[in-house]
C-alpha cells in the first residue's frame, strides 16, 4: 500500500512539474491562438494613469471588466540588486502578481531592460566600446553576466503557485535590438554578437534549469522591413519559441501606424510560417491615445488580419503622464477600449482560463 501511495505521490509530481514546463506553456499558447488574439498589458497590476502600488487594482479591469490575459513585467534593475525595478516596481510584489495571474488563469511575459554591464547606466546607455562583448565569453565583464543571469534565474524560480510548481513565463530578454537605443541593439554591438548574447543567455539559464520558459525574439519597427532584415539577429530556431515585433504609433495619422503594423507583421507571418513560430505583437501603443475610437478603429482591424498570439500594450506610468497606452477611468477612450476588450476575437483573461 505505501508504495501505491508513494508510487502516486511521484506521479502527482510529476504532472505538476510537467504542467509549468515553457513547453506546456508553448502548447497552450498554440491552442489559444486558434482562438483568438489575447490582451496584454505591461504593468497593469502594479499601477495605473492615477494610482500605483494598491493591491487588486488594474486599470484594464477598471475599464473593461476583466484582467487582460496576458500581463507583462519588467526585470530592469534585478540585475544590480535592487529590490525595486527601474519604474519603482519592488521585485517581491512582482513576484507575487506573477503567481497571482497564473493562480487566475491567465499568462505572464518577462522583459528585461537591464543596465549596462559596463557602467551600471541605464539600457539607453551606449558608452565607446562593446557591452555586448564585455559580458560574452572571453570579455572582461563575463563573470559578471554570469552573475547577473544567476539573479534571473532565482528571481523566476522563486515565482511558484500554491502547489509548489514554478510559474511558466513568456521571456522576451534583449527586445528591440534592430533599433539603435540599447546596449544591445544595432548600432552597439554586430547582428553576430547579438545572437551570441541570445544564444548564451539560453543555454546559461536552460542550464541552471530553467524549463519554465517559452523564449520570445522581438526586433522593433524598421524604416524598410524584410525577411532577410528581420532575421538577421535571430539566433536560432533552438533558441526561440515565439517571434514578435514592437511596433508604435507615433504621429496622429492612424495610416502610417497601420501600413507600418502591416509591413512588419506581414515579415514576422512568413518568417513565423517559415520557422515553425508562434507569432505575436509583442509591443504597441500611442501615447495618451488621442483618438477615442483608436482601439477599434485603428489597432483591431489590422490585429484582426494576422494569427498573432497576443498583442501587448505598454504601460500606464505612473511616473510619466505621457506614457499611458490602455483606457482608464475618466479617459476618454474608455468606451471604445471596452468594445475593442469585448471583441469575440479579443481574449481576456476570463476568456482563456478554462484553455490549460
Ligand atoms: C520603456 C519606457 C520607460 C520604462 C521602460 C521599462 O519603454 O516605458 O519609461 O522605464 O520601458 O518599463
Amino acid at each position: 500500500m505505501k508504495k501505491i501511495f508513494s508510487f502516486l505521490a511521484a506521479f502527482a509530481i510529476a504532472t505538476n512539474v510537467a504542467a509549468s514546463t515553457g513547453s506546456d506553456l508553448l502548447q497552450r499558447l498554440e491552442k489559444l491562438q486558434a482562438k483568438g488574439v489575447m490582451f496584454g498589458h505591461q504593468d497593469d497590476l502594479v499601477y495605473g494613469c492615477s494610482w500605483k502600488w494598491d493591491e487588486g487594482r488594474s486599470d484594464v479591469l477598471e475599464t473593461a471588466g476583466d484582467y487582460p490575459a496576458i500581463m507583462g513585467f519588467d526585470l530592469g534593475g534585478l540585475e544590480l540588486g535592487w529590490e525595486k525595478n527601474l519604474d519603482g516596481v519592488p521585485f517581491d510584489r512582482m513576484q507575487k502578481e506573477i503567481v497571482a495571474q497564473h493562480e487566475r488563469g491567465g499568462i505572464i511575459t518577462i522583459s528585461w531592460h537591464a543596465y549596462n554591464p559596463t557602467n551600471d547606466e541605464n539600457s539607453w546607455f551606449q558608452p565607446a566600446g562593446n557591452a555586448v562583448t564585455s559580458i560574452l565569453p572571453g570579455g572582461a565583464l563575463q563573470p559578471k553576466y554570469d552573475k547577473w543571469l544567476d539573479k534571473v534565474v532565482a528571481f523566476l524560480a522563486a515565482c511558484k503557485d500554491k502547489e509548489g510548481n514554478v510559474v511558466p513565463v513568456i521571456f522576451r530578454p534583449w527586445h528591440e535590438m534592430s533599433g539603435g537605443w540599447f546596449w544591445w541593439g544595432a548600432t552597439a554591438c554586430t547582428s553576430q554578437e547579438y545572437r551570441q548574447l541570445f544564444q548564451y543567455t539560453h543555454k546559461y539559464m536552460t542550464e541552471k534549469g530553467c524549463d519554465n520558459i517559452v523564449w520570445a525574439f522581438s526586433p522593433n519597427l524598421a524604416d524598410k522591413e524584410d525577411v532577410e532584415h528581420y532575421m538577421q539577429f535571430y539566433p536560432g530556431d533552438e533558441y526561440v519559441d515565439l517571434i514578435g515585433i514592437d511596433v508604435y504609433q507615433f504621429s496622429a495619422d492612424n495610416k502610417v501606424y497601420q501600413d507600418n503594423l502591416r509591413r512588419e507583421l506581414d515579415v514576422v507571418k512568413a518568417v513565423g510560417e517559415k520557422q515553425k513560430k508562434l507569432i505575436a505583437l509583442t509591443e504597441t501603443g500611442y501615447q495618451n491615445v488621442p483618438d477615442p475610437q483608436w482601439f477599434t478603429q485603428t489597432l483591431l482591424p489590422v490585429v484582426k488580419e494576422y494569427p498573432i498570439s497576443y498583442v501587448l500594450l505598454w504601460r500606464n506610468a505612473w511616473d510619466n503622464p505621457k506614457e499611458n497606452y490602455v483606457a482608464a477611468p475618466g479617459k476618454p477612450t474608455v468606451k471604445d477600449f471596452k468594445k475593442f476588450c469585448k471583441d469575440k476575437k479579443v481574449l481576456m483573461c476570463k476568456d482563456i482560463k478554462k484553455t490549460r
